[in-house]
């Protein structure tokens, strides 16, 4: 559980199974291209990853009830570089750039890949990465790739559904069978439906991420 500490009035809180979570600040902190460059290890980080567009630096914003601290485009490559947002002081939000993207130049997408896979390998205060999949449709042969490799590497992987609001809630259950079936997750893997346009599953995710924070 995050505790409410002495720096003023909350932003915003979630109710959660074991407690509340409560957040008191919000502020981007820095940008990363490389390990370097990253804040000095402390807090623990999570880290959200998806193909581009999928709605990562929106799901951010909604889970800190901010609307614009995060950028957010209906163009793909939004993101371009490792952002730190950093919780009440205490933890890090990291938004990272989409994979999956052909549109942007052969430069960049050289870059971006060995800079997020060195992020996602090497970094220790490391907690968490939340794995975005567009609900609508299955999850892409890089989604699949990047949730293997994950496991590979050893890293703890929550599977969230983006965009819940663009399909009727009749279809919920299939898509998140389908997206359960095409990533071959066990049983007890959770995936949590969200939409950052109406706030569904915000409350869930923030219970799921809590465990990694505290
Ligand atoms: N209806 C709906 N639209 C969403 C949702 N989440 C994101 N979007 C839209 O999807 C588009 C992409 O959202 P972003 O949050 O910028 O996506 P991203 O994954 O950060 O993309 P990159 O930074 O390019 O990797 C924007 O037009 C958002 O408004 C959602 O839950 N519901
Ligand atoms: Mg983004």
């Amino acid at each position: 559980m995050i505790r409410p500490g002495r720096q003023g009035p909350s932003l915003f809180r979630y109710r959660k199974a074991g407690g509340v979570v409560i957040i008191r600040s919000a502020t981007f902190l820095t940008s990363a291209v490389r390990l370097d460059q990253c804040p000095a290890e402390g807090n623990p980080e999570i880290a959200f990853v998806g193909r581009s567009n999928v709605g990562k630096s929106s799901l951010l914003n909604k889970l800190l009830n901010r609307r614009h601290l995060a950028r957010i485009s209906s163009q793909p490559g939004k993101t371009q570089l490792i952002n730190f947002f950093h919780i009440n002081e205490q933890f890090y939000l990291v938004d990272l750039p989409g994979y999956g993207y052909a549109k942007v130049s052969k430069e960049v997408q050289a870059t971006w890949g060995p800079m997020i896979e060195s992020y996602l390998i090497e970094r220790t205060p490391l907690a968490l990465i939340v794995q975005l999949i567009d609900i609508r449709h299955p999850p892409s042969r890089e989604d699949g790739l990047m949730h293997n490799w994950l496991a590979h590497i050893g890293r703890p992987c929550l599977i969230v559904a983006t965009k819940a609001d663009k399909i009727s809630r009749g279809a919920h259950e299939k898509q998140r069978k389908m997206i359960r079936t095409a990533l071959k997750l066990q049983a007890s893997d959770r995936i949590i439906l969200t939409s950052a346009e109406t706030g569904a599953g915000i409350e869930e995710t923030w219970d799921a991420i809590a465990a990694y924070i505290s």
